[in-house]
């Protein structure tokens, strides 16, 4: 698949230093030292719905370890998915009397469109789990020759026990692992399984389903969680840097992706860091497709807010957290962006050097964007209160707000 256009990163004087991020399998701050080419994956959207702002603050999360990146001077290799076949997907086309591949590509279309009006990085690699499917069938083959797969009624499943890192990712109690498991796409009480939590690789054909030809599997489709790993496996390989996500990805999903390609590889760790974005509310509960409680990217750019009030709104908070979206919210974005942009707007101004370091501190300590956007804030009220001197300070500031947080002034 393709992706969308990237937007211009400028370069900033001097340089940023090493990223410390919160890795949910260690439970701390850990300090990333990629090569020269840092590597992440990002599990991409299932795309039955059009993107909600939950979507573009965990997307917006990983652009800022990305920009946080490329200001040591790195390169970054992205990759990221699309989730093009799947159940929830299958049961909203039919709800909706849709063909499931035309309802997905409109609404990965739009997702484009969202991610390049937010000024989102692009993956330099957007692969969809049907593309990926000639991938995915040799790696549950080899799993499943190796032992560490066994099959049921014509499905195949990966067997937990294979691993013995499994667990590690989410720390969880088995107990707590098979209430998710059965919340989040997995089957614990089907009969015959080895273990509850095992989850599936490959889904033998169902009536009046999409399937594919699965070689020795027989025709049928990818498991969730594989798909991931053959796309991060093919072109990222073993211990990359993060994989991110948001939090209700923690278990079964990075748990299961993990174990798959360590048993797999024989390998440890399928990535050095996995990073988790908090979860954003409406109304006091999860914004989610299925609640369908949604503010939608795409619906406030008709409604006239300029997207960069949005990446505003979204960086207020700190990546982390679990909050809630409210027009509150919104309200302060827009106006803090006619601040910000006013104070910018003069041939010179306070001295940006501090500024910059500032902003470069509060993100490269596990990616404080409302620290960030403070230190922005205190610039553009001295430029307000009385000026500076500094010429050329408020363009060097515009560059460092666009380069490090994504936004346009
Ligand atoms: N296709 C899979 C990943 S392989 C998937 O989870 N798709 S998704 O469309 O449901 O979610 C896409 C991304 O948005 C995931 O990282 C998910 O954790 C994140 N996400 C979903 N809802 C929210 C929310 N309310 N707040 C923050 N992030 C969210
Ligand atoms: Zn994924």
């Amino acid at each position: 698949m393709y992706a969308w256009p990237a937007s211009e990163v400028p370069a900033l004087p001097g340089k940023g230093r090493d990223l410390r991020i919160h890795d949910t399998a260690s439970g701390g701050l850990v300090t990333l030292d990629p090569g020269p080419v840092a590597r992440i994956y990002v599990c991409g959207i299932t795309p039955y719905d059009a993107t909600h702002i939950g979507h573009a603050a965990t997307y917006n999360a990983f652009d800022l370890v990305q920009r946080v990146w490329l200001d040591t001077k790195r390169q970054v290799h992205y990759v990221q998915n699309v989730t093009d076949v799947d159940d929830p997907l299958l049961e909203r086309a039919k709800r909706d009397g849709k063909d499931w591949a035309d309802l997905a590509e409109s609404e990965t279309a739009l997702f484009r469109e969202d991610m390049t009006a937010l000024r989102l990085l692009p993956p330099q690699q957007y692969v969809g789990a049907v593309e990926a499917i000639p991938g995915i069938v040799p790696l549950v083959e080899r799993l499943r020759d190796m032992g560490a797969a066994y099959e049921l009624e014509g499905d195949v499943y990966f067997s937990v026990e294979s691993d013995p890192h499994f667990g590690e990712v989410s720390g969880l109690d088995a107990a707590a692992m098979r209430l998710l498991s059965a919340e989040r796409g997995g089957d614990p009480d089907r009969a015959g399984k080895k273990n509850p939590l095992d989850p599936m690789l490959w889904m033998a054909a169902r009536e009046g389903e999409p399937s594919w030809d699965g070689a020795s599997l027989g025709r049928g489709r990818p498991g969730w969680h594989i798909e991931c790993v053959a796309i991060a496996l093919d072109h990222l390989g073993m211990g990359f840097d993060v994989q991110g996500g948001g939090s209700d990805l923690v278990f079964p999903h990075h748990e299961m992706g993990a174990s798959h390609a360590q048993a797999l590889t024989g390998e440890h760790p399928f990535a050095k860091a996995y990073v988790h974005a908090g979860m954003v509310a409406l109304d006091g509960a999860k914004m989610s497709k299925s609640k369908g409680n949604l503010v939608f990217v795409s619906k406030l750019r008709r409604d006239g807010v300029d997207p960069a009030a949005i990446r505003l709104a979204l960086l207020s908070h700190h990546y982390r957290a679990d909050w809630e979206w409210t027009d509150q919210v919104l309200q302060d974005a827009v106006e803090r962006l006619a601040r910000w942009r006013a104070a910018v707007s003069r041939p010179d101004g306070p001295a940006a050097e501090t500024l910059i370091a500032e902003i470069r501190e509060a993100l490269a300590e596990d990616l404080d964007a409302p620290a960030a956007l403070a230190a922005v804030d205190r610039w553009a009220a001295r430029q307000t209160a009385d000026g500076g001197t500094d010429e050329g300070a408020p363009g060097v500031v515009s560059r460092a707000v666009d380069a490090l947080l994504g936004v346009a002034l």
